[in-house]
C-alpha cells in the first residue's frame, strides 16, 4: 500500500497506523518512527500488508487535540480467497467516539477530560445514527473501534448473544470465543462480534454506560429526583418568566419537550435524549443505533426499512381486565407488593409511629392515595382464583 498524507493543518501531523503490523519507520509516531508532516508538505507511508481485520488510523502527534478534534478512521483488512459461503452476509464497521462540544459552539474541545457530551457512531448521535439492516438468516459481523478520548464503550445487544471473533490482534480461535451480549470495547482497540441474525425485529444496540446515551448535558445540578416543587414554579416566574422545574420524576421528558418546542436549546446543540419511536419517545440518544432485522427487505440493504410490525401476541400491551381478574390482580394496581413503610415515600406519606401526631393529614392518607379513580378499599384485594392462572 502506499498512502500520500497532505497536511492542510496549522499544525505538524502524523498518522499512525494502529495494529498494522509494518516496518518501525512506517509506523507513524512524530518524533519517535519519524520527522512530523509540516504543514502544506506531503509524506508518503508504503507498506505491505501482511494480516487482515478491523484495525484503525490516527493522528499520532499533539494526540489529545487531534485525535480529539476527530483525526481519527477504521482501517478494514479483508482476507483473500474465503469462500463465499463463509463470507458475512453483513459486515458492519463502527467507530465510537465521543466530544466536549460547548452548547451553541461547533468546535470539539479536546482538554475535557471527564464531561463529553456528544457520543457518536460513525460520528453521528442518535437519532442521527444510520441503522443496521439485515435479513433474517443473514451472517451477520460487526467490527467496532474506539478512539474516544477516555472511555472505554460496553456495546450491548438486544435480541441476540454473538460471540467476540476478532481483536485488532487478530482472529480469536473458535475455542476462545464465548457467548456475550455485551462487547466492552476499550480506547484504543477494536472488536469484532459475529452472529446469525435469526430473531426478527427492532433491536437496540448501544453502549451501556448510561451517560453515554444521553446526548448534549450538564452535569452540574442537584439531583430533582422525587423533589416536591409544587408551587415553586409559579413563584420563580415573576423573577425568570421561562423557569420550569425540572427532573423530578427523572429525565424521560427531557427531549420530548425540546421535540414540542416547549424548551429551547441553544443552536448547534442536541437534545439530550432520543428520537420518537414507533409506540413511545425513546429516551435513548447518543451512542445508540437499532439493528433492524427483517424476513423481507423489498427495498434492499440500503433503505431503512421502517419501524418493525410485531407478530399478533408479540408486543407487550396494557393488561386485558378479564386477565388480570383471573390472576388476582387488581386493575388499578392496589395488589402489588408495598414497599416497607418509611421508605421512599415523601415525609407528608409516611404514616406517624405510635405516640406521635402527623402534622397534616392530606386525603386519602395511608396506603391507600385515593386518586378520584378506581382505587377500591384497603383490603379489597381480590382472592386469587386457583388453578386459572396465566403464566
Ligand atoms: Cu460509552
Amino acid at each position: 500500500m502506499r498512502i500520500f498524507v497532505t497536511n492542510r493543518l496549522a499544525a505538524p501531523t502524523t498518522v499512525h497506523w494502529h495494529g498494522i503490523l509494518l516496518p518501525s519507520g512506517m509506523d507513524g509516531v512524530g518524533g519517535l518512527s519519524q520527522r512530523t508532516i509540516r504543514t502544506g508538505e506531503t509524506f508518503m507511508y508504503e507498506f505491505t500488508l501482511k494480516q487482515h481485520g478491523t484495525f484503525m488510523y490516527h493522528s499520532h502527534h499533539d494526540e489529545m487535540t487531534q485525535m480529539g478534534m476527530g483525526m481519527v478512521g477504521l482501517f478494514v483488512i479483508h482476507p483473500r480467497g474465503v469462500p463465499p459461503e463463509q463470507r458475512p452476509n453483513r459486515d458492519f464497521a463502527l467507530l465510537l467516539h465521543e466530544w466536549a462540544i460547548e452548547a451553541g459552539t461547533r468546535r470539539p474541545d479536546p482538554n475535557e477530560m471527564t464531561d463529553f457530551n456528544v457520543l457518536t457512531i460513525n460520528a453521528r448521535a442518535f437519532p442521527g445514527t444510520h441503522p443496521l439492516v439485515a435479513k433474517l438468516g443473514d451472517r451477520v459481523r460487526i467490527r467496532i473501534g474506539n478512539l474516544s478520548q477516555m472511555n472505554h464503550h460496553p456495546i450491548h445487544l438486544h435480541g441476540y448473544y454473538f460471540k467476540i471473533t476478532e481483536t485488532d490482534g487478530g482472529r480469536i480461535p473458535d475455542a476462545g470465543q464465548w457467548p456475550e451480549t455485551t462487547v466492552l470495547v476499550p480506547v484504543g482497540s477494536t472488536r469484532t462480534i459475529e452472529f446469525v441474525a435469526d430473531n426478527p425485529g427492532d433491536w437496540a444496540m448501544h453502549c451501556h454506560m448510561l451517560h453515554h446515551v444521553m446526548n448534549q448535558m450538564g452535569h452540574n445540578f442537584p439531583n430533582m429526583v422525587g423533589v416536591d416543587a409544587e408551587g415553586l414554579d409559579s413563584q420563580v416566574r415573576p423573577l425568570l418568566p421561562d423557569y420550569m422545574t425540572m427532573g423530578q420524576n427523572g429525565m424521560g421528558d427531557m427531549g420530548e419537550h425540546v421535540g414540542a418546542g416547549h424548551m429551547a436549546v441553544p443552536p448547534n446543540s442536541i437534545p439530550m435524549v432520543g428520537g420518537m419511536g414507533p409506540h413511545d419517545y425513546i429516551t435513548m440518544g447518543g451512542m445508540f443505533t437499532i439493528l433492524k432485522v427483517r424476513e423481507h427487505l423489498p427495498n434492499g440493504y440500503e433503505q431503512d426499512p421502517g419501524w418493525y410490525q410485531d407478530k399478533p401476541g408479540e408486543l407487550a400491551s396494557l393488561a386485558p381486565a378479564e386477565v388480570l381478574r383471573r390472576n388476582g390482580i387488581a386493575a388499578d394496581g392496589s395488589s402489588a407488593p408495598k414497599p416497607p413503610e418509611g421508605i421512599n415515600m415523601a415525609p407528608s406519606q409516611v404514616r406517624p409511629t405510635r405516640g406521635q401526631t402527623p402534622t397534616s393529614t392530606p386525603p386519602g392518607h395511608g396506603e391507600h392515595a385515593d386518586h378520584g379513580g378506581t382505587a377500591t378499599r384497603p383490603g379489597s384485594r381480590p382472592a386469587p382464583s386457583s388453578g386459572d392462572h396465566d403464566h
